[in-house]
């Protein structure tokens, strides 16, 4: 659309003018933070730039409704333009990822893969209570048969990738309330090559015997073959639980097809709707059709009412994540991915894996005498955008970090390519290489501040913008 950048300038700078006459000090921040994302360099792997559409659908009255249910079974009235929004977004969703059954409702990813327990706990466990028991629903249960199915819930098992082998919180982490209603154990990565050991995660997974295998990570830079990983759930008896929130833009966009695509394999797959896939914040299911009655229980079990603006929005983000253009950019996310790679290790950089085959780099920045948060730090001064993390078995634990986390899919959708991302690896080398811990009041080395010496962070903002600058963010919005 030609002039869509002149319709959304107009657009929101109405919109902004409205706002501030309510709350100045918003319209305020909503203008700032456009323009700190327009002169940093955005490396956080988990982030995004959704697309004017996506942004502009969401600020409408859709917002207003309450929808509780599913599709044409609502708890509330007069939810028929809500019914279409929800049956618009997952027939995209079925469609681009070729999935049984989708559900657009979840609100982000730690709910979408809420829903996704309690929809395996209500196949596995109560539905086969309920019908030993000759009991239609759980109101039918005496209160002796309702406390032992509680308690039943309570001993089942999940495994997940750990933490700091780049797994995800609700993976089973103990701080995280999956690890609270599951009796949890962690695969982890081998020490030597950092990859996924399929063979030690198959004699882990006998012996723990889960309910739940799940795969997917945050923070591991390879891909997973998600054949293998039924073969094993198969093997002990589990359902495979795949948490594609990081990777979804990627399936999306077929660069990971057959063994390394999870639908087809998973039992059910959860997503974000917001990093690589591009649109707004937000989470979705796909499954087998076996598991969609147990998945539409997920509001108001699990989850408050949808949020019928952020559902529509998923719908136009997965119609243009459906278009040969976003093929495009997903492949330009994972060939950018390995020339930062590439570019980084060149420089001395050590990258936990050794490269990338996604869209994560994980850097051990152990090396240049820096903690993750003190080189998270002096990259933000420098106009570097990242977040500290855990590598594999981190001395410095999830706090500090030996660990930066990057990742290519927001500044490959401004449009960098090879010849950019070579020199932000530059930049970022050029950083690690001039920071220093700072010295703690005892005379011992700090491990959160850090020291850059003078000029340093001035001169990487300087390179960063002419970057920045000739790939404008959102180019022709004017505020
Ligand atoms: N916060 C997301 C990430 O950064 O990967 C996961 O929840």
């Amino acid at each position: 659309m030609a002039d869509l950048a002149a319709t959304a300038s107009s657009v929101y700078r109405q919109a902004l003018s409205v706002i501030e006459s309510v709350e100045p000090r918003i319209a305020q921040a909503t203008r700032q933070e456009l323009a700190d994302q327009r002169a940093s360099l955005k490396l956080i792997a988990s982030e995004n730039y959704a697309s004017l559409p996506v942004l502009m659908t969401m600020g409408t009255w859709l917002s207003d409704k309450y929808a509780e249910g599913t599709v044409g079974k609502r708890f509330y009235a007069g939810c028929r333009n809500i019914d279409t929004v929800e049956a618009v977004a997952a027939e995209h969703a079925r469609e681009l990822f070729g999935a049984e059954y989708a559900y657009a409702q979840p609100h982000s990813g730690i709910d979408a893969n809420l829903v996704a327990y309690w929809a395996i706990l209500a196949k596995n466990i109560e539905s086969p209570t309920l019908e030993r028991l000759g009991a239609k629903t759980v109101n039918d249960l005496s209160e002796a048969d309702w406390e032992e199915l509680r308690a039943e819930f309570g001993r089942q098992r999940v495994m997940g990738m750990s933490l700091d082998a780049g797994g995800h919180l609700t993976h089973g982490f103990r701080h995280n309330i999956s690890g609270k209603m599951f009796q949890q154990h962690s695969y982890g990565t081998d020490p030597e090559t950092g990859l996924i050991d399929y063979d030690a995660l198959r004699a882990t997974a006998r012996e723990f015997k889960p309910l739940i295998l799940v795969a997917g990570y945050s923070a591991y830079p390879r891909r997973v073959n998600f054949a293998k990983m039924r073969e094993i759930a198969d093997e002990v008896g589990a359902t495979l639980f795949v948490d594609m929130a990081h990777f979804a833009g990627l399936v999306a966009g077929k660069v990971f097809t057959g063994e390394e695509n999870p639908v087809g394999y998973a039992d059910i797959v959860a997503t974000t709707t917001h990093k690589s896939l591009r649109g707004p914040r937000g989470g979705l299911l796909l499954s087998t059709e076996e598991y969609a009655p147990f998945i539409d229980r997920g509001c108001p079990m699990v989850l408050g009412g949808p949020l019928g603006h952020v559902m529509a929005a998923k719908a136009v983000a997965l119609a243009e994540a459906r278009t040969p253009a976003f093929a495009t950019y997903a492949q330009a996310v994972a060939d950018n991915a390995q020339t930062l790679a590439e570019a980084l290790a060149a420089r001395g950089v050590t990258l936990v894996t050794g490269g990338t085959d996604n869209h994560i780099v994980l850097l051990d920045v152990s090396g240049f005498g820096v903690t993750g948060r003190q080189a998270e730090t002096a990259l933000l001064e420098a106009g570097i955008v990242t977040n500290r993390n855990s590598v594999p078995r981190d001395p410095n634990g999830a706090w500090y970090t030996s660990g930066v986390r990057i990742g290519t899919p927001a500044l490959t959708s401004r449009g960098f390519g090879a010849d950019e991302f070579v020199q932000v690896a530059g930049l970022i080398a050029d950083v690690l290489a001039a920071a220093e811990p700072a010295t703690t009041k005892a005379g011992t080395p700090s491990k959160a501040n850090v020291l850059l010496p003078a000029g340093i962070a001035e001169r990487t903002r300087a390179a960063a913008a002419e970057l920045l600058d000739a790939n404008p963010l959102y180019p022709g919005l004017e505020l």
